[in-house]
Order: C-alpha cells, then sequence, then structure tokens
C-alpha cells in the first residue's frame, strides 16, 4: 500500500496575513497522486498550545512520514531543515498572544533531533528539477521548529517508525511588501514539495547517512 503521509502546515501569523504553506498542504492533500502516496494534511493556528496537537495526530495516523511546512518571510530559497532543536524563544507573539522566551520545549528533550527525512536526496531533486532549494541547519526557534521538535520528540518516544522532517518556504511573490524582498511564485512552491515528497517516498528506508536514526544529536544536560 502506499505509504501515509502527513504534511503539516500553518495559517497566518504576525503582519503575514498570508501563509503559503496552507495552500500546498491543501495542494498535496488533494492532487498528489494516490499511488504514490495517502497524503493528509493539517493546518494549524499558529500557536504553542495548537503545536500540542502534532503528538496527537502522530500517534492518532501513526504516518509514515510526517513533513511539517512552513513559512520563513525572507529567504530567497526553498530549504529542508536538518534539525530541531529543544528551544521555544519567540521573537514575536503568537496567534494567541504568547511569548515564550528561552524555553525548552520538551524540559527532559535532547538538545536537537537530525531530521529523519533524505534532506540531501531532497537537495539534489530539486536540483535536478531546477528548483532553488537547499539543507538548512536551523528551522528558527518559533512555531516551525517548535512543532518539528515535538514531531521528532514524539517519534522518538513514542518508537514510532515516522519519518520526521520540515520544509520552509519563501514569501509569494504577492505577499511581500515591498519588491525588493525575497519571493517565489507560487508555482515554484508547489512543484518543490512535489518533488520533495516524491524523494522523501523513494529513498530507502531507514534513511542512511548522518540522519540514519531519531536518535538525539545531543543528550540533554
Ligand atoms: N513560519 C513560522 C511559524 C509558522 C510559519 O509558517 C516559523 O518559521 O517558525
Amino acid at each position: 500500500m502506499a505509504p501515509l503521509v502527513i504534511v503539516q502546515g500553518f495559517g497566518p501569523f504576525g503582519t503575514h496575513e498570508v501563509n503559503p504553506s496552507e495552500r500546498l498542504v491543501h495542494d498535496l492533500e488533494t492532487t498528489y497522486p494516490e499511488d504514490r502516496a495517502r497524503v493528509t494534511g493539517r493546518v494549524l493556528t499558529c500557536s504553542a498550545e495548537a503545536v500540542g496537537e502534532v503528538s496527537e495526530l502522530l500517534l492518532h495516523y501513526r504516518p509514515d512520514v510526517y513533513l511539517g511546512i512552513g513559512l520563513a518571510y525572507g529567504r530567497s530559497a526553498v530549504a529542508v531543515e536538518r534539525l530541531a532543536i529543544n528551544l521555544a524563544d519567540y521573537g514575536i507573539a503568537d496567534e494567541a498572544g504568547l511569548t515564550l522566551t528561552e524555553r525548552p520545549i520538551a524540559p527532559d528533550g535532547p538538545a536537537a533531533y537530525w531530521s529523519t527525512l533524505p534532506v540531501a536526496a531532497v537537495r539534489d531533486a530539486w536540483r535536478r528539477a531546477d528548483v532553488p532549494g537547499y539543507i538548512s541547519n536551523t528551522a528558527g526557534t518559533f512555531l516551525c521548529n517548535h512543532s518539528f521538535y515535538l514531531a521528532a520528540h514524539t517519534a522518538a518516544t513514542t518508537g514510532l517508525p515516522t519519518r520526521v522532517g520540515f520544509v520552509h518556504v519563501p514569501a509569494l511573490v504577492e505577499q511581500v511588501r515591498r519588491g525588493s524582498e525575497p519571493a517565489l511564485p507560487y508555482q515554484i512552491l508547489r512543484q518543490a514539495l512535489t518533488v520533495a515528497l516524491d524523494a522523501i517516498i523513494s529513498a530507502p528506508s531507514p534513511v542512511p547517512g548522518a540522519a540514519e536514526s531519531a536518535a538525539p544529536l545531543v543528550r540533554g544536560a
């Protein structure tokens, strides 16, 4: 049977009235070929409280792949994240008005988790498809990193075989405030996610290389 994939995005946050991840999740869920993967989408409110649902989603669906998608306003290319870190340090309030500062996401958790997706294969597939994309070594310290860490921590601590990872996308051309800010057309973002998902589901499992297990990168002190 085709692998079960959860794709999870976010709604608007801060001054960003549009979050391209919302549309990407909807498109992947409704158009990704069913014979390649069964895709279920979820869009979360951009708040610490709402990302708690990540654990429930994983435990309920027990998917083969959990792929988070979020907006990285100001970046110029799509990015597959390599690391989730155990830190919530929001620069702005979340959509419930909460600002977390220098807080561990899981007090007993390791400092970081590797992505268990084939990040190099995703980057290489983007290159072959002429999609501007790279491997990022930081998903930031806001809700994208928060959701990514929670997903990795849940998979690691419950023994789920789910491969967990995250893709950040730049702003859409129509949402940049000044024309000089980096942005990409929606069709490129959509192609980037389709190509990424193709690479993820065709990669052997477990993923070889640095991210070969869900083992913590660094044990918390
Ligand atoms: N981007 C933010 C949170 C939600 C989103 O789409 C981030 O990068 O953390």
